[in-house]
């Protein structure tokens, strides 16, 4: 679809009147939200992370660019949110793991989990483990959903589960775990309950966790 392309153009672009225009545009086209940021703004970001690898492109730009995303991104968050719907009363502590700072995948997550019922609190980016801890017990959430981009911050999502072992919480919540470096089986190993690949995969795997849908096998 052209429109995904110029959405994915626009992130590169870092034009973020143009990824505001644009996500409008889906909404008056009807299109689903979460397939124009997957398929739009999500390619775009994934094209820049490229870029940058290739040492094609430097950070100021990659900073362009995730503003242009958060942006566009935001936009349909707030259409989502006016639109209200059922809540199924079950709630997720979502955060991106201490001493990392991305969290626009982190705040995909919560657009789908909240468009999908959920009550989300969200602690941010950079969460150290102690304070996901002590939101726990005050809270009570039912998933604690985790989020790290980085080889070197995702080593403190095991101490994170350790940490709710230590309290005794770790009984009384689930854990999902996500975002790039992250692959099914670490999560697995380091004890993870579930694992998002995608936000849509987040959805899918926090409904299962908290008996909401009976699909297929382990989350
Ligand atoms: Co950043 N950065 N960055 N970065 N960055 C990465 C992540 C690298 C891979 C780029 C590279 O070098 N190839 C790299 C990490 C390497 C490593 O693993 N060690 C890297 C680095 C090194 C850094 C800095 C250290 C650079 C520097 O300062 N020299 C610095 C980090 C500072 C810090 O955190 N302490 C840095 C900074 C930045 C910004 C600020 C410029 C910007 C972040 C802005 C922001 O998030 N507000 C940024 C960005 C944008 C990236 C890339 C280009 C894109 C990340 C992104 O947003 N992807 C990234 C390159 C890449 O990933 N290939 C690069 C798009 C989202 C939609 O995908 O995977 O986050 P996602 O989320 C998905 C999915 O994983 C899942 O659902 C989401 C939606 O479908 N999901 C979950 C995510 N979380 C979940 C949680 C769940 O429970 C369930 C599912």
């Amino acid at each position: 679809m052209d429109l995904f392309n110029e959405m994915a153009k626009a992130v590169i672009e870092g034009d973020e009147e143009k990824t505001v225009s644009l996500a409008q545009e889906a909404l008056a086209k009807g299109v689903d939200p979460m397939e124009a940021i997957e398929k739009g703004f999500a390619e775009g970001m994934k094209e820049i992370g490229r870029l940058f690898e290739a040492l094609e492109i430097y950070l100021p730009q990659v900073i362009i660019s995730a503003e242009a995303m958060t942006a566009g991104v935001d936009l349909f968050r707030q259409h989502l949110l006016s639109k209200g719907g059922e809540t199924s009363q079950k709630t997720v502590l979502l955060g991106t793991i201490q001493g990392d700072v991305h969290d626009i995948g982190k705040n995909i997550v919560k657009i789908m989990l909240e468009s999908n019922g959920f009550k989300v609190y969200d602690l941010g980016r950079d969460v150290p483990v102690f304070d996901f801890i002590e939101k726990v017990k005050e809270l009570r959430p039912d998933i604690v959903g985790v989020s790290a981009l980085m080889t070197t911050t995702m080593v403190h999502m095991p101490k994170l589960i350790e940490a709710l072992q230590e309290s005794g919480l770790r009984d009384q919540v689930k854990v999902m775990l996500g975002g790039a470096p992250v692959l099914p089986e670490w999560a697995k190993k380091v004890g993870a309950d579930g694992y998002g690949e995608s936000a849509m995969e987040a959805v899918r795997v926090a409904k299962k966790l908290v008996g909401l849908s009976s699909e297929g096998e382990r989350a």
